[in-house]
């Protein structure tokens, strides 16, 4: 089988190819101060950005990132070679930049499935976990959940049959690190040639969990520490081919990822179907006769931590008293807040069209 076949390549990305036959296709698996390590048919290589690209890339979340594919020119003789185009994502995992722009950048791109990791011990948090699922639908990823650390747990029927009531599209699997074959739990979401990303807060166990699934511990966990500087400590950054199939990727901390931009109609379709039935459509939920919302309240059907968890949520994403076309329009508003505005937002919703 072709290398880029397991690192993920599919037809999609093939076909758009073809469109630069003078260049050749490949991935990126690591990215570090402006360099890049990429795989090609050929094996790995050192990469860096073309001066065209980096000079027509004007938002910084179109810079290529960990897991893109991307085509590039060989590289002559020690030198880097050069990365001229980013393929189309498929997902993309953004975070707001520190510093000057606040515009958004990418963290890993191309992502399958997302692992949302949550311990089951002193990390168990439902409302915290809502807020991953937001974020990781919106990625374009399918998240699944992962109850990490469930030897740690006393009643784990009863912790998973609570996560389970909260995300209702997502599979839900307990696991323990010191579990015999970890791989065979997640084997249905770990095939050949899919990329997985593993979120949740530090200390949950994912870089673990990863070490088990790469069959040898490349990625320092919290038990290494300072002791053992050969491991690798610039997580999020990397991705890995796993002898069991798959690629995974270790990502940062979810403060990092911010909820700037969340799809909340799958994380909460259960508020969302009620609030149809509100007599108003511009409902608040607050003190309306009618509110199929505060019946469900008052009758205990709705959790009232999960309706004022989605509240604050849609808060913080700044779609409070907008309706969906609205929330659309200002996710993109915000991904082009100071480059080309409003022409590069509307060449970017008829890409997203086209890709759909
Ligand atoms: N009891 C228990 N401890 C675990 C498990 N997985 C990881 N740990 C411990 O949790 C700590 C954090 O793990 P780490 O993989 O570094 O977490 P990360 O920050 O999410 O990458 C380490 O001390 C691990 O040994 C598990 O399944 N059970
Ligand atoms: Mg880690
Ligand atoms: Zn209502």
């Amino acid at each position: 089988m072709s290398i880029l076949i397991k690192y993920g390549l599919t037809d999609r990305f093939s076909n758009e190819a073809t469109m630069y036959p003078e260049l050749s296709i490949a991935r990126i698996t690591a990215q570090y101060r402006g360099q890049y390590k990429i795989v090609t048919e050929q094996g790995e290589l050192q990469a860096e950005i073309s001066g065209k690209l980096r000079f027509e890339t004007t938002e910084l979340a179109k810079f290529p990132t960990v897991g893109d594919f991307v085509m590039v020119s060989a590289q002559s003789h020690d030198s880097n070679a050069m990365i001229h185009h980013v393929l189309t994502r498929k997902s993309v995992f953004l975070r707001t930049a520190v510093g000057v722009s606040g515009q958004a950048q990418s963290v890993a791109a191309n992502i399958d499935t997302v692992f949302i990791c949550m311990s089951l011990n002193n990390n168990f948090n439902l409302s915290r976990l809502e807020r991953y699922l937001s974020v990781a639908w919106d990625s374009g990823a399918t998240p699944v959940i992962l109850l990490t650390k469930s030897d740690l747990c006393e009643d784990l029927e009863s912790a998973v049959s609570e996560v389970e009531r909260v995300s209702s599209f997502s599979d839900v699997i307990p696991l323990s690190a010191y579990d015999e074959r970890i791989e065979q739990k997640l084997s249905k979401h770990l095939k050949s040639g899919t990329t997985s990303a593993f979120i949740g807060s530090s200390g949950v166990g994912k870089s673990t969990l990863i070490n088990k699934l790469l069959g040898e511990d490349i990625l320092a966990t919290a038990d290494i520490g300072k002791a053992d500087k050969g491991r690798h400590t610039t997580t999020g950054r990397e991705l890995f081919l796993s002898p069991f199939g798959g690629v995974l990727i270790d990502t940062p901390g979810m403060r990092e990822l911010g909820a700037e931009s969340v799809d909340l109609g799958k994380t909460f379709d259960d508020i969302e179907e009620l609030a149809s039935h509100c007599k108003y459509r511009d409902c608040t939920h607050t003190r309306e006769p009618d509110c199929a919302i505060l019946a469900a309240l008052a009758q205990g059907t709705l959790d009232r931590r999960r309706f004022e968890n989605y509240c604050k949520l849609k808060i913080e994403a700044g779609y409070d008293g907008l309706n969906a076309k609205e929330i659309e329009v200002k996710k993109l508003e915000r991904m082009f807040k100071d480059v080309g505005g409003m022409k590069n937002m509307r060449r970017f919703a008829k890409e997203q069209h086209k890709n759909k």
